[in-house]
């Protein structure tokens, strides 16, 4: 499908018409770093109309309970692949500002329904533009351009650059926004996570797509940074990736393509630099060394708000709060970290990880099913990058049914194997249903299902891998 800006443009300003207009109007946006972004730019945007509005951040499941009471109701980065029936009937309107792949065509003018969706103009939106990315192209039309920001952080949440360790397409367009008004810089760095809060030996013990001696090891990482010749300290302060020279993170650089080089089969090496190296975004207003400072640290920050049913905290961050909600972000981020570690410990503990053909997984009863994602990227790092890891939970204590995570070394993406799709059909296979990213996704499935699953999964990926 060729590419078509303009048709994307009138339905935005068509959008614009519906909003302005408006006198009420509701906000359903995910409740996941993208869905709070989204919800952020949208709130920011009706406050400076000075529009009333109220948003409400929720999980798909909850969308055929809903009911209509506003004048305008905007979903945002959800709704597309969601059965809105229940919606249109009645006399208010709806606007779709939403990414996923939409089951409807594109909308009648007039009708009081209106998608904004990418996929329909041709662009792609797992790569090329977020939920908070469509809601910042809405703000736009307004000439809100300083929320551009929000949409360069939500496309890193929604790890839209986890394939070309860059932001393209519309992405690429909202950052140029966020970069003329200095809000926003991008840097070519080491693909290393935490930046700016992170010891650099800390950070650098956690690199995990492929095991290496500093996997894990802080003494190794540290023996590591010596055999190089960086300090690990600046007088008393430890330093962080944000602290090194470019000519310090080139030797850093080349000696994980050495390491790496060895560890990996020969299909994977030429990946290799894309999994060393990618783009950083940086947020300039924010204080150096706080987490909001780093894209990829604030989206996290999010996540755990998100993730322990908070997330009206990180909205208030967004929206400019630096005083008490930052402090309550900071809790929960504390608060999450503990968690995860508990976990990770039993986890450990009870040797919980049972080994298949071609997959690895643990039954993980008892951890919050928000969470099993984040604990399955952590537990894969001591399993065999070479399989994905796959965890188990109640989804609640209502509910019967399991919920899925899936986390994947990222080699095994940039070599075309997509387990969002994967887990959809295996998930489908076995009366559930699930969906996501190359390297991180879920599925819900009946309870008694998951030796099924597995079975099937672990078929699936004969000859795969
Ligand atoms: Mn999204």
């Amino acid at each position: 499908m060729a590419v078509n800006r303009k048709d994307l443009d009138k339905s935005l300003a068509k959008a614009n018409e519906m909003v302005e207009k408006a006198e009420d109007i509701k906000i359903y946006s995910h409740i996941d770093c993208d869905g709070i972004s989204a919800g952020a730019i949208l709130s920011s945007t009706l406050d400076r109309l000075e529009i009333d509005h109220e948003i409400e951040f929720i999980s798909l499941d909850r969308i055929p309970k809903l009911e209509k009471k506003n004048e305008l109701t905007i979903f945002s980065d959800l709704g597309s692949g969601q059965d809105l029936d229940h919606f249109v009937t009645s006399q208010s309107k709806v606007l779709i500002l939403d990414h996923h792949p939409p089951l409807r065509k594109i909308s009648p003018v007039g009708s009081g329904f209106l998608e904004v969706n990418p996929n329909h103009y041709g662009l792609d939106g797992s790569h090329q533009v977020s939920g908070g990315g469509m809601c910042y192209l809405l703000a736009r039309t307004f000439g809100f351009y300083d929320l551009s920001w929000i949409g360069v952080l939500s496309a890193i949440g929604d790890m839209q650059n986890n394939l070309s360790g860059k932001l393209v397409g519309l992405n690429k367009e909202i950052l140029d926004d966020g970069a003329k008004l200095n809000l926003v810089e991008s840097v070519n760095d080491l693909a290393i996570y935490g930046r700016q809060t992170r010891p650099l030996f800390v950070a650098l013990s956690y690199f995990g797509d492929v095991k290496l001696p500093i996997t894990n090891n802080r003494n190794e990482s540290i023996q590591f940074l010596k055999n190089l010749d960086i300090p690990v300290n600046n007088g008393k302060k430890q330093r962080t990736l944000y602290d090194l020279s470019q000519e310090e993170k080139g030797r850093i650089f080349a000696e994980l393509v050495r390491m790496l080089s060895r560890e990996v089969p020969p299909r994977y090496v030429r990946y290799i630099p894309r999994l060393v190296a990618g783009d950083a975004y940086e947020f300039l207003r924010e204080e150096k060394y706080s987490p909001l400072r780093d894209a990829s640290e604030f989206s996290t920050a999010i996540n755990a708000c998100s993730r322990h049913q908070n997330p009206k905290v990180a909205l208030k961050v967004l929206k400019g709060d630096r005083g008490m909600a930052l402090d309550e972000m900071e809790a929960q981020g504390k608060e999450h970290r503990r968690y995860l570690a508990e976990k990770m410990n039993w986890i450990q503990g009870e040797d919980r990880i049972q080994n298949m053909k071609n997959l690895q997984y643990f039954q993980g009863n008892g951890i919050k099913s928000e969470v099993v994602g984040t604990i399955a990227g952590m537990v894969l790092s001591y399993g065999d990058w070479r399989k994905p890891m796959i965890g188990f939970t109640r989804i609640n204590d209502e509910n019967e049914g399991l919920k899925v995570s899936l986390r994947c070394s990222r080699l095994l993406a940039f070599d075309g194997i997509h387990f969002g799709h994967m887990i959809s059909q295996v998930a489908a296979k076995v009366g559930g249903s699930g969906g996501g990213h190359s390297v991180a996704c879920g599925a819900y499935i009946p309870g008694d299902k998951q030796d099924k699953f597995l079975e099937l999964f672990n078929e699936q990926l004969n000859g795969v891998l």
